[in-house]
């Protein structure tokens, strides 16, 4: 590959491992593309850049076929391959192999990746009625399972009085080696004080709910208003799903930055092995209960309870509940339907008793 490419392309995040696997891609193929970085995914087209220019292209129906079938899908960050037409028309003929990837699972139940090759993930939570530590805990095991490096930053610092505690209250939840900021989002020295986890060549992800800045944090960090932000609700500090689909935008520095749409009832695509792993404070006192299968709940002898703050655990049992009610068959499910049932009418009967309609 040309230096001159290699220079281009350096600045949105090509590597020499993705030089590597853009080669391998392209010999592996028919096609001889360009390489270029996805950049925004609409319906019929995808927008990528080639390090200099901006380009609309329209994907290859049997690219988008063969990513159907795995429940994959072109993301935001991908790297493809681009092949120009006698029409002029840019094809999108080959997509390489995600390094890391960030997958949530829709309220149908199905894949739906977020974003491809990032290096860290920004974990964007308001000190306003914004902040909860349960749902940031949620990100956290949808985004470190998936080998990305987490970064806690809590936005509003100027709205709140009380930001020590708020502090104080994640640093006691959160594992030690988390790492935290507290910012003004729309304060220029914010990009000063973020810029060393967006070196040249990396690419990073805003994520958060509506309303908690991620936009503000992105024209922040580009040092120039490109992506609309829009007021919260001043009764409980939520936004109005102001950015509707995802972005890729180079940073002045080097890197990239993706934006987001704030994300409703989020699951995360993560199996138990993932979460265990998110929550490896829980898994090391597990090793002390007495019994080896404890629930953590009334066992006797449990070291769980008592180690973690409880709300971390009532979080971790959801989030394992959520995940195995996913991997049941459909005839576990249905034997689950039916004990619910049964439970609900004992319940119900037992109502009756009380009332003393029997
Ligand atoms: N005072 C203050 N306001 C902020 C801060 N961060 C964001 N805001 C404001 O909060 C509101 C929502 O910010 P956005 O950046 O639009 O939020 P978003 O996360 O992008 O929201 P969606 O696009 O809806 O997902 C805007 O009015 C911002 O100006 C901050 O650190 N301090
Ligand atoms: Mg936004
Ligand atoms: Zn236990």
């Amino acid at each position: 590959m040309d230096t001159t490419l290699m220079d281009r392309l350096r600045p949105i995040g090509f590597t020499p491992t993705v030089a590597q696997a853009m080669g391998l891609l392209r010999a592996s193929g028919d096609a001889s593309g360009a390489p270029m970085r996805l950049i925004e995914v609409h319906r019929e087209t995808v927008h990528v850049t080639d390090g200099t220019y901006e380009h609309v292209a329209r994907p290859l129906p049997g690219l988008l076929r063969s990513l159907a079938d795995t429940g994959d899908a072109l993301t935001v960050g991908d790297w493809v391959s681009v092949q120009q037409d006698a029409h002029a028309t840019l094809w999108v003929q080959q997509r390489m192999t995600p390094f890391t990837q960030i997958v949530r699972r829709n309220s149908s139940g199905a894949r739906q990746p977020l974003v491809t090759n990032v290096d860290s993930a920004m974990l964007v939570m308001g000190l306003d009625g914004d902040f909860n530590l349960r749902r940031l805990e949620r990100y956290l095991a949808m985004v470190k399972p998936a080998g990305i490096w987490p970064i806690v930053i809590l936005t509003k610092r100027d709205l709140c009085n009380d930001v020590d505690a708020q502090l104080d209250a994640l640093r006691e939840r959160l594992p030690r080696d988390s790492v935290v900021h507290a910012v003004d989002a729309r304060a220029a020295v914010t990009a000063i004080e973020l810029a060393p986890y967006i070196g040249a060549g990396q690419t990073t992800v805003v994520l958060g709910s509506s309303g908690a800045g991620k936009s503000t944090l992105t024209n922040t960090l580009l040092g120039v208003q490109v992506q609309d932000t829009g007021a919260v609700r001043e009764d409980d500090s939520r936004g109005r799903h102001t950015t509707t689909s995802r972005s890729l935008h180079r940073l002045p520095a080097g890197g990239c930055v993706i934006d987001t749409p704030g994300l409703r009832g989020l699951r995360p695509d993560i199996d138990e092995s993932d979460l265990a792993a998110t929550f490896d404070d829980i898994q090391s006192l597990a090793e002390h209960c007495r019994f080896r299968d404890c629930g953590h709940h009334d066992e006797p002898g449990c070291a769980v309870r008592g180690g973690v703050a409880p709300d971390r655990l009532i979080n971790y049992q959801k989030l394992l509940r959520e995940i195995r009610r996913e991997t049941l068959t459909p005839l576990q499910r249905r034997e689950q339907l039916s004990m619910w049932k049964i439970r609900h009418r004992t319940a119900e009967h037992r109502m009756k008793m009380k009332r003393g309609e029997n």
